[in-house]
């Protein structure tokens, strides 16, 4: 226990905050890893498609992960740096085979070495099915195509995707989360929403039917606001899916990145968890639009941790990053988002909670700024950094040198 710490502990005892059980609930919190960071969301797909779906990396930094393997060895390195025990969330399009199935072909088999790294590794995978960057996407149209045929075909792959979910599910003995989220929009203002939002209704009832075990998978809907490309309407709005979650009590997913730009999503939680029984959260940082920018230790990402801590809603939101930034070392933007994430975790943990919301509850407003204002000089880099020292991890120089020899090693790559 260093000097820092101690003096930290002692800091925060004085407001009736115990440093211990901050960091013990830290530790209880998974933080399901995007997988897509890796590779500038290329995917692995042997028989592949084409982008779209207004996702898109930019940059050409050297060492992205060209293959699973390669995947696998950099979540490896970063898992390392990062404290605690976490989760790996994969898509679909990251199938690890030789085989060459479409879309409404793939089987749990195509996972295999993913799902053994993972039961080795004790990481918990989530799964997501991809309605982009393929041929029949192109019109970024998916579940509310006007062609039956094309939604169809995206029906079955959003099918055996739960199917796959749901087999992983099994086969861990525990849940994942499947989350949702189709490009469908509209580039110019359209004449009919109404049928494109009775379509992806219609399709999205279909593909959730097959029934399985809440215990193995829980489905999450993800909306938006708009996208490259589809600019006038996305059919699958905050709106719609609100709706749809609570009509079909599944998990609303709230992207960061999918709302109005002066809007808070953090705001949002407490709002839709009234209704919602399970949230999936994407942290992510959107600059203008929905840019997918590394998440920072910034305020945005404070008040999220707060409302998760203050509204009691940890226990019912499942943790997940979304954003890929193609200018900087992709296992840097891995570590750097992650740690954040619960930086800002840490810090809402550490927070006189008790003190905080009697003030508001007598309206005394003056106290709670006061509060508020003075909390932010208590010493927390003290306490992430004991945090980090007992899992082994480093922080400051010793953590940048790591992630550059990383990122050297890798740089190689052709
Ligand atoms: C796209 C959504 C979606 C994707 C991932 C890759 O705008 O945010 O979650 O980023 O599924
Ligand atoms: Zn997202």
């Amino acid at each position: 226990m260093t000097k820092a710490y101690d003096l930290a502990r002692e800091a925060f005892a004085e407001w009736g905050v115990n440093t211990e059980a901050a960091m013990t609930a830290l530790s209880k919190i998974a933080i399901s890893v995007h997988c897509w960071q890796g590779d500038d969301v290329g995917g692995f797909e042997r028989k592949s498609g084409s982008s779209g779906g207004g996702i898109q990396a930019t940059g050409n930094h050297p060492g992205r992960a060209r293959n699973p393997a390669e995947l696998r060895a950099d979540l490896d390195f970063a898992y390392g740096l990062i404290p605690g025990k976490h989760r790996l969330n994969l898509h679909a399009f990251y199938m690890d085979t030789e085989e060459t199935p479409d879309r409404d072909q793939i089987e749990l088999r195509h996972f295999t070495p993913w799902v053994d790294w993972a039961k080795d590794r004790g990481i918990g995978l989530d799964f997501n099915p991809t309605f982009f960057a393929h041929a029949k996407a192109d019109d970024n149209l998916t579940l509310s195509h006007p062609d039956q045929g094309i939604r169809d075909f995206w029906i079955e792959h959003g099918a055996r995707c739960r199917e796959i979910a749901a087999g992983i599910g099994t086969a861990f003995g525990s849940q994942r989360v499947i989350n949702h989220w189709v490009p469908d929009g509209s580039k110019d203002i359209p004449v009919d929403r109404m049928a494109a939002r009775e379509r992806l209704w219609a399709s999205l009832d279909a593909m959730l039917a097959p029934g399985h075990d809440r215990k193995h998978m829980l489905d999450a809907v993800e909306s938006k606001l708009f996208g490259i490309g589809v600019e006038a309407m996305t059919v699958g709005s905050h709106e719609f899916y609100l709706g749809y979650a609570i009509r079909k009590q599944i998990a609303l997913c709230l992207d960061m990145g999918h709302f109005h730009p002066t809007e808070s999503v953090a705001d949002k939680l407490s709002a839709v968890a009234l209704s919602v029984q399970d949230l999936l959260l994407h942290v992510s940082r959107p600059m203008r639009w929905d840019s997918d920018h590394v998440i920072l230790l910034n305020d945005d990402i404070l008040a999220m941790a707060q409302e998760l801590v203050f509204a009691g809603l940890l226990p019912r939101t499942r943790i997940g990053l979304d954003y890929f930034d193609a200018t900087i070392s992709r296992t840097a933007a891995w570590v750097i988002g992650v740690r954040n994430m619960q930086k800002a975790l840490l810090r809402a943990l550490l927070l006189p909670q008790a003190r905080l919301k009697a003030t508001e509850g007598r309206l005394d407003y003056t106290a709670r700024l006061a509060l508020t204002e003075e909390l932010k000089d208590l010493p927390f880099a003290a306490v992430w950094a004991e945090h980090c020292a007992r899992a082994d991890c480093p922080t400051g120089a010793a953590l940048i040198l790591g992630l550059e020899r990383y990122q050297a090693k890798v740089a190689t790559r052709g």
